[in-house]
């Protein structure tokens, strides 16, 4: 059962600070007030009423006011950008959360009442696979799993079993080991991208034969229910329903989990794929 709706919120917590674009702003400073909703399962430190178990509001308070006077922004939206990852990444319980800054006294010469950014971050749950079939194959991935264990935006959360499979799509090449990561990170699908091509850039990985051998590919297969098609990036990836070697690492460490498209477990469609 989850509690995905749970949330604890702060309303109008102020906080004197210097953000802003004008010179005077950054100097003499302003008072900017955060409204923010964070979301947590409240239901284990309901239950045993204890602070343990859940996010202590006044230490968040704390924090906020101290993140925000330690640091300046021009922008409000780097701010709150800024004070979101920090929230989550403090936090290991915070799931999600809506933050609002206001700035009530910004420079306008005109009669308002307030001004104020608010967005919503959070963790998001991926799939990635891997594979090599040049070198050092199993140091290849092994690399790629502590290269992305060192990346404090992105959790590894579970790892298959390496696998060694046959090449897939006609290429004549060496046999591959490949597995499947599931992660949880505060990168959008792009900047997960960007992240895993880093990585792969790091493994000497040059794009030579499509298809063809390399030492490290790192590609998407799943981001939440994302379902996204353009220019750059395919999520899912287009082509996992085929491969055994995606299906196989995937059905180990995520067997219910249905593609948002096809609308079937790992497990089913591996099963399938066995049955052609
Ligand atoms: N791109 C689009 N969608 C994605 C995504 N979901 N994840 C774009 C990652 N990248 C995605 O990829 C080309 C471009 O695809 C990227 O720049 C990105 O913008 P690439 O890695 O540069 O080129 P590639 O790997 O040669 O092509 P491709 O199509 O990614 O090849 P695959 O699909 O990775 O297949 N056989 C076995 N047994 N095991 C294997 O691992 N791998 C391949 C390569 C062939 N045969 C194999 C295996
Ligand atoms: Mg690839």
């Amino acid at each position: 059962m989850a509690f995905e709706q749970d949330k604890i919120c702060i309303r109008g917590l102020r906080v004197f600070a210097h953000h802003g674009v004008y010179e005077e702003e950054t100097r003499l400073g302003q008072t900017f007030v955060v409204n923010a909703s964070l979301f947590t399962s409240t239901r284990k430190g309901g239950m045993k009423d204890c602070l343990d178990d859940t996010i202590s509001y006044a230490d968040v308070c704390q924090f906020l006011t101290e993140y925000l006077q330690q640091n300046t922004w021009k922008l409000l939206e780097a701010a709150v950008e800024h004070t979101c990852r920090a929230l989550l990444l403090r936090y290991p319980l915070l799931q999600k959360v809506e933050l609002e800054l206001e700035k009530p006294s910004a420079p306008i010469p005109l009669p308002f009442d307030s001004v104020s950014v608010c967005i919503t971050r959070s963790w998001h749950r991926a799939f990635v696979a891997m594979g090599s079939n040049m070198g050092d194959k199993k140091g290849y991935l092994d690399g790629a799993v502590k290269a992305l264990k060192e990346d404090s935006c992105i959790r590894v959360k579970q790892i298959s079993t390496y696998y060694v499979t046959e090449p897939y799509g006609g290429v004549v090449q060496d046999e591959f080991l490949n597995a499947a990561i599931e992660l949880e990170t505060l990168y959008t699908p792009d900047e997960l991208l960007d992240v895993l091509h880093d990585i792969e850039k790091a493994a000497k990985r040059e794009r030579l034969v499509h298809w063809g051998p390399r030492t490290l590919d790192l590609d998407i297969l799943l981001y939440d229910n994302l379902i996204q098609d353009d220019s750059r990036l395919t999520v899912p990836h287009p082509d996992m329903e085929n491969r055994d070697f995606v299906l196989m690492p995937m059905a180990e460490i995520a067997p219910h989990l249905v593609h948002p498209v096809l609308r079937k477990t790992m497990r089913l469609l591996l099963n399938e794929l066995q049955r052609k």
